[in-house]
């Protein structure tokens, strides 16, 4: 909170042009990368994000500092460092993506290599935070934290299990079969990632990601569709 003060401050002393979003900063000839006030239609009064160049940072790993286990409330009002690692929070996401055409951009190095995802049309919908996508795996998911249990596992509780929060399905995986395979980017840093067994705690993307090796690093970033 202290930047947003900050920004604020420097606003009144100077007459510092207003960005609708890190799109209209970056392209505005603003900061590139960091964390920046944006004036969007649903925060008159600002919202401090770190922008990345035209992306909106939403997720931020690189190095275990900050905690993920956390509650639902933690969640839905983000948490950490703006500068380090955090979670921006789900009814930021919500918001912003309630008008316009928006994408999750997803950059991840592993200890073996490095990748990127894209997921197209995407929307974070009601009070379950719901994601819509058209990522067939994951879309039509409410988010799940320990507390609260939206998975499609009646008989588990996916968060309380594999920790983090995320739009978890189930908990178990499924050999060949992608779906069941448990995604999870919000899990336990530098937890060891198991490539054959049933354990899919710690930081995960689709089996196929497997190559990437340990995830050691991971940022996902919105992006508004010009
Ligand atoms: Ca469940």
């Amino acid at each position: 909170m202290s930047y947003f003060i900050v920004n604020k401050l420097i606003d009144l002393i100077v007459d510092v042009p207003r960005y609708a979003g890190c799109q209209e900063s970056y392209s505005g000839g603003g900061i590139s990368y960091g964390v920046v006030t944006i004036y969007p239609k649903q925060y008159p009064n600002g919202l401090a994000v770190t922008c990345k160049q035209s992306f909106i940072v939403i997720q931020n790993r690189k190095d275990g500092s900050v905690n993920f286990t956390r509650s639902w409330a933690e969640y839905r009002d983000g948490f950490g460092d703006l500068t380090g690692e955090f979670w921006l929070g789900n009814e930021i996401v919500r918001q912003l993506t309630s008008e316009g055409t928006w994408e999750l951009r997803f950059s991840l190095k592993g200890d073996k290599s490095s990748g990127t995802s894209r997921f197209r049309q995407v929307q974070i919908l009601g009070d379950d935070y719901i994601l819509n996508t058209d990522y067939r795996s994951l879309s039509g998911q409410p988010f799940s934290t320990y507390d609260r249990d939206n998975d499609a596992d009646g008989n588990a509780n996916c968060a309380a299990q594999l920790k983090g929060g995320w739009w978890f399905k189930t908990c178990t995986g499924g050999v060949g079969n992608v779906d069941l395979v448990p995604t999870n980017l919000n899990g336990e840093y530098s937890y060891p990632v198991n490539s054959t067994g049933q354990d899919y705690r710690g930081m995960r993307w689709p089996s196929s990601w497997l190559s990437v090796g340990q995830i050691v690093s991971s940022s996902i970033w919105l992006y508004r569709v010009p």
